[in-house]
């Protein structure tokens, strides 16, 4: 079972641990006490497989059960002690006949346990990984204000009864004075510590994580804005000179659909751009009508920080009726996409990007092989309004493929959502992973491949005399079909029970460049929702380690060093992982490691209860965005800063600040 199954599971056992001890007390209060000792079983039955359920995910990784185990366990262990100690002699009293076996103790305590059942859970669902002392002090005080106010409702009716049965009113009477003790001492003791907690909550909190590397050094600053792309071209290569200016159009589809599109130069994707190995590339961006700006960001090309198009970190947005130039050197062969990074899940989303596609020199593919006359296509997977839109085009696309040409599809997926691709009628090779090579990918068939938020897959195969269809979600009616000139019925055989290629084992090993056992910095990211501060204000964001942006600290890192990640989803929902200027190396899924090709990724899918450990190297100085490529979680929080030392930015520091206003 999945460790995305297990938190779901346990989820539900403590939903049922909370109704159990709900229902117990309800039972008991209403005097049906031989249903309340039956369900009060049922709750410690309930609770002790929760224990169970922990202890599952506590196999599966700490941070799944750190609140769980710390908090929420004990409290909930304390309380149903105590429950069963109070109130079970008194029941079973009851269930002799000698009794009614009912108690003001016996009740409190019941639902005592059952407020200790919710607020554990509240913990797991608002605050998470990490557990703050401020946490277990305000949640330990909610549930004992809750026990206090249940007395005080209790009491009274307990004191009636008393004061009918004469024989035992002098009992009663202690026993009123004792509670009354109780609730005043017991009372401020919950004030004060549940303003304690509160207070911890907003102590300032550090800037930035080391990573168990040395802290700041006092070496001269570099600002941003001076780690500009080299001013010429490789030897033999030339200048790629492009002007996009961001405007509001209306675009027409291939199936004569219109969508309301914000677009570089009127077009959905925008212009695409190509370059040969060591080409200059310089862009003009300008911006006719977004309002609140717009940027460029080459998503997976490592280009030098102050190009990397991130609003308020790297540049200033670029605002109607302004301009900004880019401009860096083609030396990364592959397939890579532009888009916007100012309110990018909204403006990415409504058609604020293009593809960017390098290809060797010397009519050398980065294989070895000589290039030959082959059909190349970059296909970029939007979805608009729902529907899905393949390079502009909805609907089915044929095109034509002599059999025996050599096809490499360039897909893209530029959605906040995985995509599902297969590829039916042909053996084919995963020839490239986010724009890098594979050693030796093998041929497959008639498997899914996940496209993540954000990644490139680069398909290889030679044309065979039937057709090829690619299928996006299993939408048999919709896709790209290849033919040999005469397009076939379309038809492609159900594709959906096809198994998902692991990219972890695919293709062959081969040495990696550095040492990854050796890591000069680890840091860890636990990816969750929460309550948290998101862009100043209160939210149920998308957190890393409990904070959202800009909250969440700065990982420093300095130039040269071995940096691991590991990042862990504690949520339900899948997190595209990218950081900005580097590859990483994945060195293991859920501690499987990767066994096939050395896989670079700048974007991959951790799914729910996922743990991939990460590696690169620090070779390019800046500020990076480090995120999530839901860009709407991003918006929600999910982002922070990679920062070399000495690396100072002149525009703010705190890209999305102003994301999350004006639209
Ligand atoms: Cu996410």
């Amino acid at each position: 079972m999945t460790t995305g199954l297990w938190i779901i599971l346990d989820h539900l056992v403590a939903l049922l641990s909370i109704a159990a001890w709900f229902a117990a007390g309800v039972a008991l209060a209403l005097r049906r006490t031989r249903l309340a000792t039956a369900v009060l079983v049922a709750a410690v039955l309930v609770t002790l497989v929760r224990v169970g359920t922990v202890a599952m995910l506590a196999g599966r990784g700490w941070w799944f059960v750190q609140e769980k185990v710390l908090l929420g366990l004990p409290m909930l262990g304390a309380a149903a002690a105590g429950a069963v100690l109070v109130a079970g002699p008194r029941m079973l009293a009851a269930r002799r006949g000698h009794d009614d076996g009912w108690s003001v103790g016996g009740l409190v305590s019941v639902f005592t346990a059952a407020y200790a059942a919710l607020a554990g859970l509240v913990v797991t669902f608002l605050v998470g990984y990490p557990l703050t002392l401020s946490t277990a002090l305000i949640a330990i005080s909610l549930v004992c204000a809750a026990a206090l106010l249940t007395m005080r409702v209790v009491a009274p009716a307990a004191e009636e009864a008393a004061d009918a049965g004469v024989a035992r009113a002098p009992e009663g009477r202690r026993a009123v004075s004792r509670r009354r003790f109780i609730g005043w001492t017991g009372g401020a003791v919950v004030v004060t510590a549940a303003g304690a907690g509160t207070g911890l909550a907003f102590l300032p909190t550090r800037s930035v994580t080391v990573g168990g590397g040395p802290g700041r050094s006092s070496r001269a600053a570099v600002s941003v804005a001076d780690l500009r792309g080299s001013g010429s071209p490789a030897p033999g290569g030339t200048v790629r000179r492009h002007v996009l200016t961001a405007k509001k159009a209306t675009v027409r589809l291939a199936s004569g659909r219109d969508i309301e599109a914000w677009t570089y130069n009127g077009e959905v994707p925008g212009p695409a751009i190509t370059a040969i190995q060591g080409d200059l590339i310089e862009v003009r961006l300008r911006n006719d009508d977004i309002d609140g700006g717009v940027t460029l960001h080459w998503h997976g090309y490592d280009v030098p920080c102050g190009e990397d198009g991130v609003p308020g970190l790297t540049q200033m947005a670029v605002e109607p009726g302004d301009e900004f130039v880019y401009r860096f050197r083609a030396d990364q062969v592959g397939t890579y996409w532009y888009h916007t990074h100012h309110a990018s899940h909204i403006g990415v989303h409504k058609g604020l990007y293009g593809t960017l596609v390098v290809t060797p020199r010397h009519g050398q593919r980065a294989d070895g092989h000589a290039a030959v006359e082959q059909l190349e296509l970059t296909l970029p997977v939007h979805t608009f309004d729902g529907s899905v839109v393949i390079a502009g085009s909805d609907g089915r696309t044929e095109h034509p493929a002599p059999p025996g040409t050599p096809v490499r599809l360039r897909l893209i997926n530029t959605d906040s959502d995985p995509h599902r691709i297969v590829l039916a009628g042909t053996p084919f090779q995963v020839a490239a992973v986010d724009g890098r090579d594979l050693n030796q990918p093998g041929e497959v068939s008639d498997v899914g491949l996940r496209l993540p938020a954000g990644g490139r897959y680069d398909l290889k195969f030679r044309m065979p005399n039937t057709p090829v269809a690619l299928v996006v979600d299993d939408d048999h009616d919709g896709g790209l079909r290849l033919h040999g000139g005469v397009p076939g019925d379309g038809r492609v055989k159900d594709t959906s029970a096809l198994p998902e290629l692991d990219l972890l084992g695919y293709g062959a090993p081969d040495a990696a460049p550095f040492d990854t056992r050796d890591a000069d910095r680890h840091f860890t990211l636990v990816l969750d929702r929460g309550l948290a501060m998101v862009n100043g204000r209160p939210a149920y964001g998308q957190t890393v380690n409990g904070r959202g942006h800009p909250s969440i600290p700065d990982q420093l890192v300095a130039e040269g060093d071995i940096v691991r990640f590991a990042i862990v989803n504690r949520s339900l929902e899948t997190h595209p992982w990218h950081l900005h200027g580097h590859p990483v190396l994945i060195l293991s899924r859920d501690e499987t490691p990767s066994t096939g090709s050395p896989l670079w990724m700048d974007t991959f899918d951790v799914r729910p209860g996922e743990t991939w450990e990460v590696a690169f190297q620090a070779t390019n100085p800046g500020i990076w965005m480090n995120h999530c490529h839901n860009l709407p979680h991003a918006e929600q929080g999910m982002m922070l800063r990679l920062r070399y030392d000495g690396v100072t930015t002149p525009f703010g520091g705190a890209h999305g600040e102003s994301q999350g206003h004006g639209h």
